[in-house]
């Protein structure tokens, strides 16, 4: 793989470009940053002598934003997917030794290397497909040290692969085997330990907590999130996946970025989010992965006005996602969405459950340029087509990093 620093600049005019409503567009970069926007006939003069990069009717998009993401772990859980195809359900897997666990045996026993190594190969699936900014979890560790080795992967990848990356700690996802029936204890650990070693270390950007009947209760949730804000750190959470735990109502409390999966959540939650501006992230692979039947409350979120993210939850367990484009396609087909509803789901609101609204997600003059140009007719079709990588090209912070051209 050519090394990113390596890659073509986007320096110059981008013409011959349609923007998602068909309009035609020009994008001006210099130095790596999107200098102007345009329509085509009102590019300023000091562009005249720039290179051109004729986008030749290309549609193109703000680089899409992959919003929750467990992509650094060990191992891979297939035969849980042959257990629940047998029958079990997901709760009766993680009951049995599987889920969770499994992957935290398998990340404690890979090195650092080897984890980089296994999560670059699937990231580069996510980023030949546009996506410029990810968040990436801990919470495969559950140890000082192996939560570290996690995080640390992440930020390698931001810099070898040239993708924003904000890391979230995820501490609060299983009970480790060494604490079974100690999960006060363990929790503990977690606040007064893991989480501001790790904050020191300047590894973590928001904390998230799983907080379901089979992970961690209200009130340990709650812990967690004291600990976050004591070290100003952000908020969000795995709410009502399985049950209405009133998780949501939690996390707006802490003015968390998002709530993320929510099929369970209640009206008292949607309004607690609305007030604080709380993002909803819907994860169709994992509802399509555990079969489940209890769709998000979609109409209520339109109707309250909170805006609506759409990520891939890439995890070995219950979503081994890696194609947002497909997730697109499934939060139209399973979740109701509008195309316009998903396709902002991946970029704008996307990038405000990361706090990046303002750098990514939307075509920002004045900010590192990260676009993306599809090779078809209409918008509808990014949504439409599935198994399909229409990428003609992708500019990540200001090079041309994928596809034509790279
Ligand atoms: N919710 C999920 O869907 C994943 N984690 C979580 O808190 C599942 C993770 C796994 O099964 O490995
Ligand atoms: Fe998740």
């Amino acid at each position: 793989m050519t090394p990113f620093a390596s890659r073509p600049s986007a320096d110059g005019l981008w013409t011959g470009l349609r923007d998602m409503g068909g309009a035609p567009l020009a994008l001006a970069v210099a130095d790596g940053v999107l200098r102007w926007a345009g329509e085509p006939g009102a590019v300023p003069a000091g562009w005249a002598d720039a290179r051109v990069h004729d986008g030749a009717g290309a549609l193109v998009t703000p680089g899409l934003v992959d919003c929750h993401t467990h992509l650094v772990y060990g191992g891979q859980r297939a035969n849980e997917f042959a257990m629940r195809l047998a029958g079990a359900s997901y709760e009766e897997v993680a009951k049995a030794g599987g889920g969770i666990v499994a992957s935290v045996r398998a990340t404690r026993e890979a090195s650092e290397d080897a984890l980089f190594a296994s999560a670059s190969v699937r990231l580069a699936n996510l980023l030949a497909e546009g996506v410029c900014a990810i968040e990436v979890k801990s919470g495969y560790g559950l140890a000082l040290e192996h939560e570290r080795k996690q995080l640390r992967v992440a930020r390698r990848l931001a810099e070898a692969h040239g993708v924003t990356v904000r890391t979230t700690f995820l501490g609060a996802h299983a009970l480790p085997p060494e604490y079974a029936g100690r999960s006060g204890d363990y929790i503990e650990r977690v606040c007064r330990e893991m989480l501001p070693a790790l904050a020191a270390e300047g590894l973590v950007d928001a904390v998230d907590v799983f907080c379901e009947r089979i992970a961690f209760s209200l009130e340990e949730t709650e812990r967690v999130f004291q600990a976050a804000r004591a070290l100003g750190l952000p908020v969000k959470l795995h709410a009502e996946q399985l049950s209405d735990m009133g998780g949501a109502a939690l996390a707006a409390r802490y003015g968390a970025l998002s709530c993320d999966h929510i099929e369970h959540l209640s009206q008292a939650g949607i309004e607690a989010m609305r007030a604080a501006g709380t993002v909803a992230v819907l994860l169709p692979g994992a509802f399509y992965t555990l079969r489940d039947t209890q769709l998000p409350p979609i109409a209520a979120l339109r109707e309250a006005g909170v805006p609506m993210a759409v990520s891939t939850d890439h995890n070995p367990g219950t979503s081994p996602a890696l194609s947002l484009l497909l997730m697109v396609n499934m939060a139209c087909t399973l979740f109701r969405l509008t195309v316009p509803e998903a396709l902002d789901g991946v970029t704008r609101h996307a990038a405000r459950a990361l706090g990046l609204q303002g750098t990514h997600g939307e075509l920002v003059v004045g900010q590192s340029a990260n676009f993306v140009l599809w090779d078809v007719r209409e918008a509808a079709e990014l949504a439409y087509w599935f198994g399909q990588r229409p990428v003609r090209t992708v500019v990540r912070q200001g090079r041309i990093a994928e596809g034509e051209g790279a």
